[in-house]
């Protein structure tokens, strides 16, 4: 056979191949075994101060009828569809006005709420009444029914995290809407938080959930407590906290000491004045929020610079160091897929 005879065989071959829905693995090899996870998410950050007044815009424009939440979806620039903020993980931007209500409904994704600003509202979680204020971490597990009603007079804004990116991609994504506008309170105390609140003390008449493994039975970690925390560690000067992430605590789950959803591990961290991280890098992904304070994340050749409330990622495995100005302490409220990649013992990290 000569080589133009080949080439036409091969050809007629690989067309046999794409028919077949088969195709040749050694056109792909290096793509699919990378050396490296070469990430598709980029770094990015969202300023606060930029999307505000658009979220206000849309409180005007936009009814609650319109819309199942009013949420702006914060989309990484490499993946945008279907939209997600890291590959596993996304943040958005809810906001509420004064007499609104979101309607219940629960999905199979995870959530939380991380509250930026505002009074006065409150979500109810699987008959669960938890009150919102600034700086204020709410759970809404997967398949937890979930309102948020609004009876406060300024606007409501807060972060929304959810692993529907992870469960869409897993093919497992359900959802499904209440059959009323809000559920009603079995709880208006806050049961749940207030037994569970008291760190090294657990309610012993109670067990862990067979129905939600992995889920803290926390509904809210509120912003006083956690404020105590990072101001009792952080005067004690010879804590240098983490080399990476400064004084790092992990919100946790009172029955594992764990994470508080199964995908998702929220964390909070105090950064002294001045606080030069070293480099490292990890497989796990990270959503940062600014609760206070300004800084920069050079993460690879890029730098984003922060401010308060703004909302920026480090993709998995990019390398990553956070600074801090001399004038003064900063406080970065963060989630990562860390317990999955944990789980799945496709965990790796290197300081560099
Ligand atoms: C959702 O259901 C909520 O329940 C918030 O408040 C943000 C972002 C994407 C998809 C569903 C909520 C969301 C969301």
């Amino acid at each position: 056979m000569t080589s133009t005879e080949n080439t036409t065989t091969d050809e007629r071959a690989y067309a046999s191949m794409a028919e077949l829905s088969a195709a040749p693995l050694w056109r792909q090899y290096g793509e699919l075994m990378p050396a490296e996870p070469p990430s598709r998410a980029r770094a990015h950050l969202w300023p606060y101060a930029r999307l505000r007044p658009v979220a206000l815009h849309f409180s005007r424009a936009l009814s609650m009828a319109e819309a199942e939440r009013r949420v702006l979806m914060m989309v990484n620039p490499g993946l945008t569809d279907p939209p997600a903020t890291v590959p596993t993980l996304f943040a958005g931007i809810q906001i509420v006005m004064p007499g609104e209500t979101a309607r219940a409904h629960r999905h199979a994704a995870n959530a939380f709420r991380f509250i930026i600003e505002g009074d006065g509202a409150v979500t109810t979680v699987n008959g669960e009444q938890l009150a919102m204020r600034p700086g204020d971490l709410l759970l809404t597990p997967g398949w937890h029914w979930h309102d948020h009603a609004h009876q406060g007079h300024s606007p409501m804004m807060w972060l929304d995290g959810l692993d529907y990116p992870l469960v869409n991609s897993l093919n497992a994504g359900f959802f499904e809407l209440y059959d009323a506008p809000v559920q009603p309170v079995a709880n208006p105390d806050e049961a749940s938080s207030r037994q569970f609140r008291h760190g090294r003390l657990n309610p012993a008449w109670r067990a862990p959930s067979t129905d939600h493994p992995g889920v803290s039975p926390v509904g809210s970690y509120p912003w006083e407590e956690t404020e105590r925390a990072l101001a009792t560690i952080a005067e004690a000067a010879s804590v240098a906290g983490s080399a990476a992430e400064g004084i790092l605590l992990e919100y946790s789950n009172p029955w594992t000491g764990g994470p508080v959803l199964p995908t998702i591990a929220c964390r909070i961290a105090r950064l002294r004045a001045g606080f030069a991280g070293v480099p490292r890098q990890h497989t796990a992904s990270t959503i940062y929020h600014v609760v206070s304070g300004s800084g920069s994340t050079t993460v690879g050749e890029q730098r984003l610079d922060w401010n308060d409330h703004d909302t920026f990622c480090v993709p998995g495995w990019a390398r990553y160091a956070h600074q801090v100005a001399s004038d003064g302490d900063a406080t970065l409220f963060s989630y990562t897929d860390e317990p999955v990649l944990r789980a799945l013992g496709l965990y790796r990290e290197q300081w560099l």
